[in-house]
């Protein structure tokens, strides 16, 4: 018997089907983000600037890619390291220009990601878009909400312009792409008038998603946050607009939780299911929070595991939840770093569909199996069914593929 046997036989016992399990989750997207690649540079503006608008990147690992062609190879390196079917995440900044061209963002077209859609095809895979409020010279303050009518409406042009890119890239790909609006704006101290800025956020997002679209291709969602770098006092998109936005606009727009942008005790696990007991679809950054960080690299650790069990058990990976990774760490080994964390959200994924559903022990108020069911789990053998995925997916098992990447270290990233 080997090893892969025993423990699906293991599971067996406890009526788990591991095979369907990993058939299930072969088929399952999940958005791959471009920008733990170059620390969310894009190419549209001077790298050498600092990012601005409310994130931030530390650390200085050699190797970030440069251009186009150098995140594509990354990308594919990590492709190539990852089980489990990919989607890619783009942000506007990622236009490509090619002859000397450039384009402001409020005047970027579906031609300037033409390359991105040739990367896509090739590889067979959909793509996710995201408008780019920051890192430029009218995101140095508000814009979306800005009271500057001038940076507003270039805002909402750059919005506009989005959606059409979105559009583009879900007719090229033949697969919905999710659009998801993100903005930084928000004050580091005390603000005299809270309500300003999120009456004209509103607006503006109101004049964005008023350029025509068909909500089964594009899908816009509204990310909230609680604090970011330099806007510690205050967020425009907090918690309650955002999903209040979405709640009050779903025939065209669903809302996105990341899960590094609530206050520390409070936990996206929980908030899956309060949100599908009201809207059809709904979208995730998966990501992990330190203190005051909300972008470190994604582990395996409990909350991760507790947010997958939430979207197997709420149904989700039949396409009402949609799955994105959201960080970037510039101190490590950047390939390493996209890996483990999709890696890592795989590996949750896998476990929950493990997992017996134990909702009779609850219902029948037996909290006490319940609590030793669900602690005896935590030990079977689910490292073989893992391997076996990898296999079944073509992709290096757990101590295979990192030698990999320090030879593209070494051949590749060094040189840069
Ligand atoms: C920032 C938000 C946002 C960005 C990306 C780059 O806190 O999470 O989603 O990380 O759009
Ligand atoms: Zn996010």
């Amino acid at each position: 018997m080997s090893n892969y046997e025993y423990a699906k036989s293991k599971y067996a016992a406890l009526g788990v089907d591991t095979d369907a399990a990993i058939a299930k989750l072969k088929n399952v997207g999940v958005s791959l983000h471009c920008w733990q690649g170059d620390d969310v540079r894009g190419f549209d503006t001077d790298p050498t600037k600092p990012l601005t608008g409310g994130i931030q990147t530390t650390g200085n690992y050699p190797g970030r890619a440069r251009t186009p062609e150098e995140l594509m190879a990354d990308i594919d390196m990590v492709l190539k390291l990852c089980p489990g079917t990919k989607k890619m995440n783009l942000h506007a900044c990622y236009a490509i220009f090619e002859d000397g061209e450039w384009a402001d963002r409020d005047k970027l077209e579906p031609k300037h990601f033409a390359k991105w859609v040739k990367f896509c095809k090739e590889r067979g895979l959909g793509c996710d878009f995201n408008p780019t409020f920051f890192s430029h010279p009218k995101a140095n303050g508000l814009t979306l909400s800005s009271p500057d009518e001038e940076i507003r409406k270039f805002w909402i042009e750059h919005g506009k312009a989005c959606i059409r890119i979105s559009n583009y890239l879900a007719e090229e790909l033949g697969q919905p792409c999710v659009m998801n609006i993100w903005t930084g704006d928000g004050f580091k101290d005390v603000p005299a008038d809270r309500m300003g800025p999120r009456v004209r956020y509103k607006e503006s997002i109101d004049e964005i998603l008023s350029e025509p679209f068909d909500f089964n291709k594009v899908k816009p969602c509204v990310e909230s946050k609680v604090f970011g770098i330099g806007v510690e006092a205050y967020t425009v998109g907090s918690a309650e607009f955002s999903l209040s936005y979405a709640a009050m606009n779903k025939e065209k727009c669903i809302p996105l939780m990341d899960n590094g942008h609530y206050h520390p005790t409070e936990v996206v696990s929980d908030k899956i299911p309060a949100l599908l007991a009201f809207f059809p679809e709904i979208a995730l950054h998966i990501t992990r929070p330190i203190r005051w960080d909300s972008d470190h690299v994604v582990l395996l650790d409990d909350e991760t595991k507790e947010l997958c069990k939430e979207i197997v058990r709420c149904g989700g990976l039949d396409g009402s939840v949609k799955i994105a990774l959201d960080y970037f760490d510039a101190s490590i080994n950047r390939i390493s770093a996209w890996t483990v964390g999709f890696r890592n959200l795989q590996k949750a994924l896998l476990m929950a569909l493990c997992t017996p559903d134990f909702t009779a022990l609850q219902d029948a108020g037996n909290w006490t199996e319940l609590m030793v069911a669900q602690e005896e789990m935590k030990t079977m053998p689910f490292g073989e069914v893992w391997e076996e995925y990898c296999r079944v997916c073509g992709a290096p098992a757990d101590r295979e593929w990192f030698d990999e990447v320090k030879k593209y270290e070494a051949e590749v990233l060094s040189k840069r």
